[in-house]
């Protein structure tokens, strides 16, 4: 069960964050809106949300996700691979000490995002992408595994980061789209597929009794129906343009 979660306000500099779409600039009071929805949803599931304020400085750090990598006894403190986005984990370390005794690091050269990171159970998976390097992943793998977890470093063939395919529900059971479908690394897993149409729709995140997923993906959200889950949909349009997804706006712990 998550008990809590961290969000932060996209600022009014979020429209001139990164990008590698083609879905035009986003509509900033757009983005305000789907971002309180979220924060809406989020409290519909039962958890708490410390409520980070807008940073003008760093368009793209309503992505707080990328900053940190959380498991129940502690917190690891990325090294964001943008330059861009590097300085968000200043800001991000004080509020997670006040929750965790034990924080981690990534230390340059090592480089490490967030949305490349994703726990099932007890084993991390550690995407390297154009944000991760394999020096970064290398080093977040030792620390789980000083920690007692297992780690699997993961190159990444197209997707951004391991997350925008992937996504874990519980059960041994994932969401896999693209190059995650039949990836050797996840033969053990029950799968829901997503078509390559509805990719997006992969990064959905289980918070305790429901699972949340962009709107709009009928296919993916029937398929969690019928296994079982409830599931909450948001318009994610105006994080969508700027290649963020569901996970991407929350820290979950
Ligand atoms: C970036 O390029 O870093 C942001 N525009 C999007 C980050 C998305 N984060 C994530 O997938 N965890």
């Amino acid at each position: 069960m998550y008990k809590h979660v961290i969000v932060k306000t996209p600022g009014r500099s979020y429209i001139n964050g990164l990008t590698t779409s083609d879905l035009g600039t986003p509509n900033y009071a757009k983005a305000l809106e789907q971002h309180a929805a979220y924060v809406e949803a989020l409290k519909k599931c039962g958890v708490e949300v410390t409520h980070l304020p807008a940073d003008e400085e760093f368009p793209d750090s309503t992505f707080v996700e990328d900053t940190a990598i959380i498991a129940s006894e502690f917190a690891v403190i990325t090294n964001p691979g943008d330059v861009a986005r590097n300085k968000e984990i200043v800001a991000m370390e004080p509020t997670l000490k006040e929750f965790y005794e034990t924080v981690h690091h990534i230390n340059t050269p090592g480089t490490l995002d967030g949305g490349d990171v994703l726990q099932v159970d007890d084993h991390f998976y550690i995407g390297i992408s154009d944000r991760t390097n394999e020096e970064g992943a290398q080093q977040l793998k030792r620390i789980v595994e000083s920690e007692g977890y297992k780690g699997t470093i993961v190159p990444l063939k197209k997707f951004f980061h391991l997350k925008t395919g992937i996504a874990y529900l519980g059960d041994d059971l994932i969401v896999a789209a693209g190059e995650f479908i039949d990836h050797p690394d996840f033969t053990r897993y029950k799968k829901i597929t997503v078509s390559a149409e509805d990719e997006y729709s992969a990064n959905c995140i289980l918070v305790n009794d429901y699972v949340i997923i962009p709107s709009g993906y009928e296919q993916t959200k029937r398929k969690l129906n019928e296994a079982g889950y409830e599931t909450i949909e948001l318009e994610m349009s105006e994080f969508q343009k700027q290649d963020g997804g569901l996970s991407c706006l929350s820290l979950r712990f």
